[in-house]
């Protein structure tokens, strides 16, 4: 099984340096796609079917297509890799940000040139601290070598490079709320369209791309798209981050073929339940997508599969319920983080998760009615997609409407017994 991400990532040791980089391959990729035109190394990257992976799964080939190029596009275009990783339960950039972060700058690099921007920033989550530290090495030790800098490696192509750190809130990995942040603007996220490949930071041409998703170019243009699609069991190319946390033996993060089971990942990758738990059910791709349960035991962890369930692959990184575990609370505690979260700017998000939030505090406590249950239900479609400004509150709901799908049993014996009856 092949591992492309992850296998140069020991975690025993300090990240691969520069030398130690290139003496794996690193930085090939850089030189080969420097001899092609932009347009072909898009078409390459569209032909192997990756798709993104900060959680929407977004063909990345068809994102860059959309950055205009022709003689009348603005000459200032930009890179951004979304590295803002937030997103409950989720702790797979992180392995690949510290883990081998001249990757990620070779990506990038890859990136940028093929729609042609002249400056890329990292936007990197504030907690993440030792990966700043690894980050600002490689992009020094990349400046150093000419593959960051004016006329890279003689190829004509300049590129600058820059780490930027957010301040720790949730809604900076949407895309435009990263931007206007980026600006030094609050957080709140734009209207969609213009998309930001027509008009982002600054008001021009920019992409932005998940850390993951940058970290599979090097791979696919040494590789070739169909050497990239023959790794993945599925539809979309490639490998996948799986990450599980939760009452299992073995929490962690693998890198797997796109598309293998829920099954493989909890019992075979995580270990199966700890002794003394049951499986009640999943969160496929973090804190912000639906439950799925038991008889979902055998679908395939990839974007249509998943979607097919009810639910969507996300980040990929599942979070588990246990038998031992109040559904109640551990709803109540994710809506607790995504009304926090809200930037405010929209009102069915400002006013509607902290009223969702009070109500499953007050169920949870056994101060609930069964009216509130029908209230909790309306909120999942008020503030359901279309209705908001941006996937926040969409994704938020996510949780709560499947849990009074699969858990409703819970809810109500909190609102007959009046109390918690996990104790
Ligand atoms: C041009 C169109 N471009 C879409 C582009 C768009 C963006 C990408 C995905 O949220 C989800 C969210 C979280 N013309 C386009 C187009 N694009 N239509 O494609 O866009 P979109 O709107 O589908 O999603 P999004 O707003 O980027 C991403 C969910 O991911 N999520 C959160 C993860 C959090 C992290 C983290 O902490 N690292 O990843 C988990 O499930 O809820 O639904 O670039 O421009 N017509």
């Amino acid at each position: 099984m092949e591992r492309p991400l992850t296998k140069n990532i020991n975690p025993n040791r300090p990240p691969l340096n520069l030398k130690e980089y290139e003496m794996t391959g690193g930085y090939l990729a850089v030189r080969t796609v420097m001899k092609m035109e932009p347009k072909e190394v898009t078409e390459l990257v569209k032909e192997s079917n990756l798709k993104g992976r900060g959680g929407a799964g977004f063909s990345t080939g068809m994102k860059w297509s959309f950055v205009p190029m022709n003689e009348h596009a603005p000459p200032v275009k930009y890179l951004v890799a979304n590295a803002d990783e937030m997103e409950p339960g989720t702790f797979k950039d992180r392995m690949l940000l510290e883990g081998n972060p001249h990757q990620l700058i070779e990506g990038m690099i890859i990136a940028a040139y093929a729609i042609q921007a002249s400056t890329a920033y990292v936007f990197l989550r504030f907690a993440y601290k030792q990966a700043a530290e690894c980050i600002i090495k490689a992009i020094e030790e990349a400046y150093a070598a000419n593959y960051l800098g004016e006329n890279i490696q003689g190829s004509g192509y300049s590129l600058q490079m820059y780490l930027h750190t957010g301040v720790g809130r949730y809604m900076c990995g949407e895309e435009t709320a990263l931007l206007n942040a980026l600006e030094g603007k609050r957080a709140t996220p734009r209207a969609k369209p213009p998309f930001p490949q027509v008009s982002g930071l600054f008001g021009k041409p920019t992409i932005v791309n998940n850390v993951e998703t940058l970290c599979n170019l090097p791979h696919i243009i040494n590789n070739g798209a169909d050497w990239y699609k023959s790794l993945s069991y599925s539809e979309d190319g490639g490998t996948k981050l799986y990450g599980v946390s939760g009452h299992v033996n073995k929490p962690g993060c693998w890198e797997l073929p796109m598309g293998v089971t829920m099954r493989e990942l909890i019992e075979d990758y995580a270990g199966g339940m700890k002794a003394g738990y049951k499986f009640r059910g999943v969160l496929p791709g973090g804190a912000s997508t639906d439950f799925l349960v038991e008889q979902h035991m055998d679908i395939k962890m990839d974007f249509r599969s998943v979607a097919t369930a009810g639910s969507r692959l996300g980040t990929g990184t599942m979070i588990v319920l246990d038998d031992r575990t109040c559904p109640v609370g551990f709803v109540h505690n994710l809506e607790l983080f995504f009304s926090r979260e809200s930037c405010g700017w929209c009102t069915p998000c400002r006013e509607g998760l902290p009223w969702i939030e009070k109500i499953l505090l007050s169920i949870e406590r056994g101060n609930g009615s069964i009216n509130d249950l029908e209230i909790l239900d309306q909120h999942t479609k008020l503030l359901g997609p279309g209705n908001t400004f941006c996937a926040l509150a969409p994704g938020a709901v996510e949780p709560l409407q499947s849990a009074l799908k699969y858990f409703r049993e819970d809810f109500e014996r909190h609102v007959y017994e009046r109390k918690c009856p996990y104790g």
